[in-house]
């Protein structure tokens, strides 16, 4: 059997081709148009990157390398006795695109359990943090400071060719992955459980050992599996992955990579909408003095906070224009589990009120909600109500698909990121606006 690293070499070397007659034969050919309204406007829709990892369809929603998320929660394999598949799987599947089968996933099972030992000084460092630190900034720090693990840097100062930059970008990335989750359980158990750490268990998927070290029965290790699967890629633009990839074409290694990654997903337009969606809920609760809001009483909560310039968490998407398919899966779950949970009712509640006022106020591009207006609740169901900490969920999540990017960007070798500015001035000139109309 060929090992997870020869198999990539393979495609590694199938795939080189087909991106390099592209460059060469037809690097004139135009894809998009950018217009004035692109460049301040966010870029929103550019089609300026490339990736084969995923692909985010306006109406259908993300599909991980040609699957769409049903496919790949049946098609992936899952440990006996649950629900969910090893978030391991998906790792294979995103890197190679191909499901693996029972000896491959045997292998990157493997592969992960043998390199999750966190080095004592990552606990020293979440240690240190001063009190009311932000566990967003606590997660991008304790992966920045492994940085001095980089076996890409070793590497490269040793002068290793450009065409192998892939192999110890893979490294570094199994390296890292392996340890998120004993980084993510560490900041829990400091900010929350005053340090009291429950060691890793390395019998257990990367799932199941989450769940065990925040001291979760079951079935939070088929949450935390449903978690960071459906987190774990939305293609190349938005800001976690775009930033992922931005600082890595400078050459920086995986873990400068993904400490930047985790700064961009820690705003709440990104990644922190999941918490905002709970601390929103809270205002609501409060207000309610905790009895269920009726319809009228929710879509009065939601004019309020339109009213006051504030957006809805949770609801609205810069590329999808339906209901977020991570966000139907994470219903169907909570359908099944957690159907009786109050704050299940509000959430429910709001997928009926919100897109119609959203249409009716005639902002919001796409009124449906997206993956952060679900998330939260279930984590707070399974007793994890400290929502600051929602985000680094999330992040631990989207490293799984940056990290797959990161190994293919070097391998296909893609450059330097460096796009050109222009100046208002600049701007004005090319709108054909006169001196004296300014
Ligand atoms: N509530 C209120 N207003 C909204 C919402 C919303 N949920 N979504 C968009 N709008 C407004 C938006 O602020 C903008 O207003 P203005 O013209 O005053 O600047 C207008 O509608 C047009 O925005 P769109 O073009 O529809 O959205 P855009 O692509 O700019 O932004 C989001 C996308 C996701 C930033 C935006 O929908 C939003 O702020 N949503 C709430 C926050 C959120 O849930 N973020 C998480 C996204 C998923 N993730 O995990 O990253
Ligand atoms: C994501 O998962 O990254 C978000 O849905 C934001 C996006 O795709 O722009």
């Amino acid at each position: 059997m060929k090992t997870f690293k020869e198999t990539l070499a393979e495609k590694i070397e199938a795939w080189r081709p087909r991106t390099e007659r592209l460059i060469k034969e037809y690097g004139d050919v135009e894809v998009d148009k950018v217009t004035i309204g692109k460049i301040l406007g966010g870029m929103r829709g550019l089609k300026c990157l490339a990736t084969d990892i995923s692909y985010l369809d306006p109406n259908e929603g993300i599909r991980y390398r040609g699957y769409t998320l049903q496919e790949v929660f049946k098609k992936l394999p899952k440990p006996p006795g649950s629900e969910m598949p090893y978030v391991e799987g998906v790792f294979y599947l995103l890197v190679t695109g191909e499901m693996p089968n029972e000896k491959e996933l045997e292998h990157v099972l493997d592969e992960f359990s043998k390199r999750r030992i966190l080095p004592r000084y990552v606990y020293e460092v979440i240690d240190s943090f001063p009190c009311c630190s932000h566990p967003m900034s606590i997660f991008s720090t304790a992966i920045l400071t492994m940085g001095r693990e980089s076996f890409f840097v070793k590497k490269y100062h040793a002068g290793v060719s450009k065409k192998d930059y892939w192999e110890s970008t893979y490294e570094d990335a199994l390296n890292l992955l392996a340890k998120l989750p004993e980084i993510g359980a560490y900041i829990y158990a400091k900010l929350y459980r005053d340090g009291k750490r429950i060691h890793s268990n390395p019998d257990l998927d990367f799932g199941a050992n989450f769940a065990h070290m925040m001291g979760k029965e079951k079935p939070y290790d088929d949450v935390s599996r449903m978690h960071f699967i459906i987190h774990s890629d939305h293609e190349s633009g938005n800001v976690s992955a775009h930033t992922g990839h931005l600082v890595g074409s400078s050459l920086s290694d995986v873990y400068l990579s993904i400490a930047s990654m985790v700064n961009g997903l820690a705003g709440p337009l990104h990644g922190l909408a999941n918490q905002e969606v709970l601390r929103w809920l809270q205002q609501l609760m409060d207000r309610m003095g905790g009895k269920i809001p009726n319809e009228e009483e929710m879509k009065q909560f939601v004019w309020d906070t339109l009213n006051s310039g504030q957006v809805i968490p949770g609801y609205g998407h810069a590329v999808l224009r339906k209901t977020d398919p991570r966000y139907a899966l994470q219903r169907e779950f909570s359908l099944k589990h957690l159907k009786e949970d109050p704050l299940f009712k509000y959430v429910d509640m709001l997928y009926k009120v919100v897109p119609p006022i959203l249409k009716e106020q005639g902002k919001a591009k796409n009124p449906w909600p997206n993956v952060d207006a679900q998330s939260g609740i279930i984590q707070w169901h399974y007793g994890i109500t400290e929502y600051d900490f929602y985000t680094v969920l999330f992040g631990i999540g989207r490293a799984i698909g940056i990290t797959a990017n990161l190994i293919w960007d070097r391998a296909l070798g893609y450059p330097l990121e460096r796009p050109k500015s222009l100046t208002t001035e600049m701007l004005e000139e090319i709108a054909g606006i006169k001196k004296s109309d300014k």
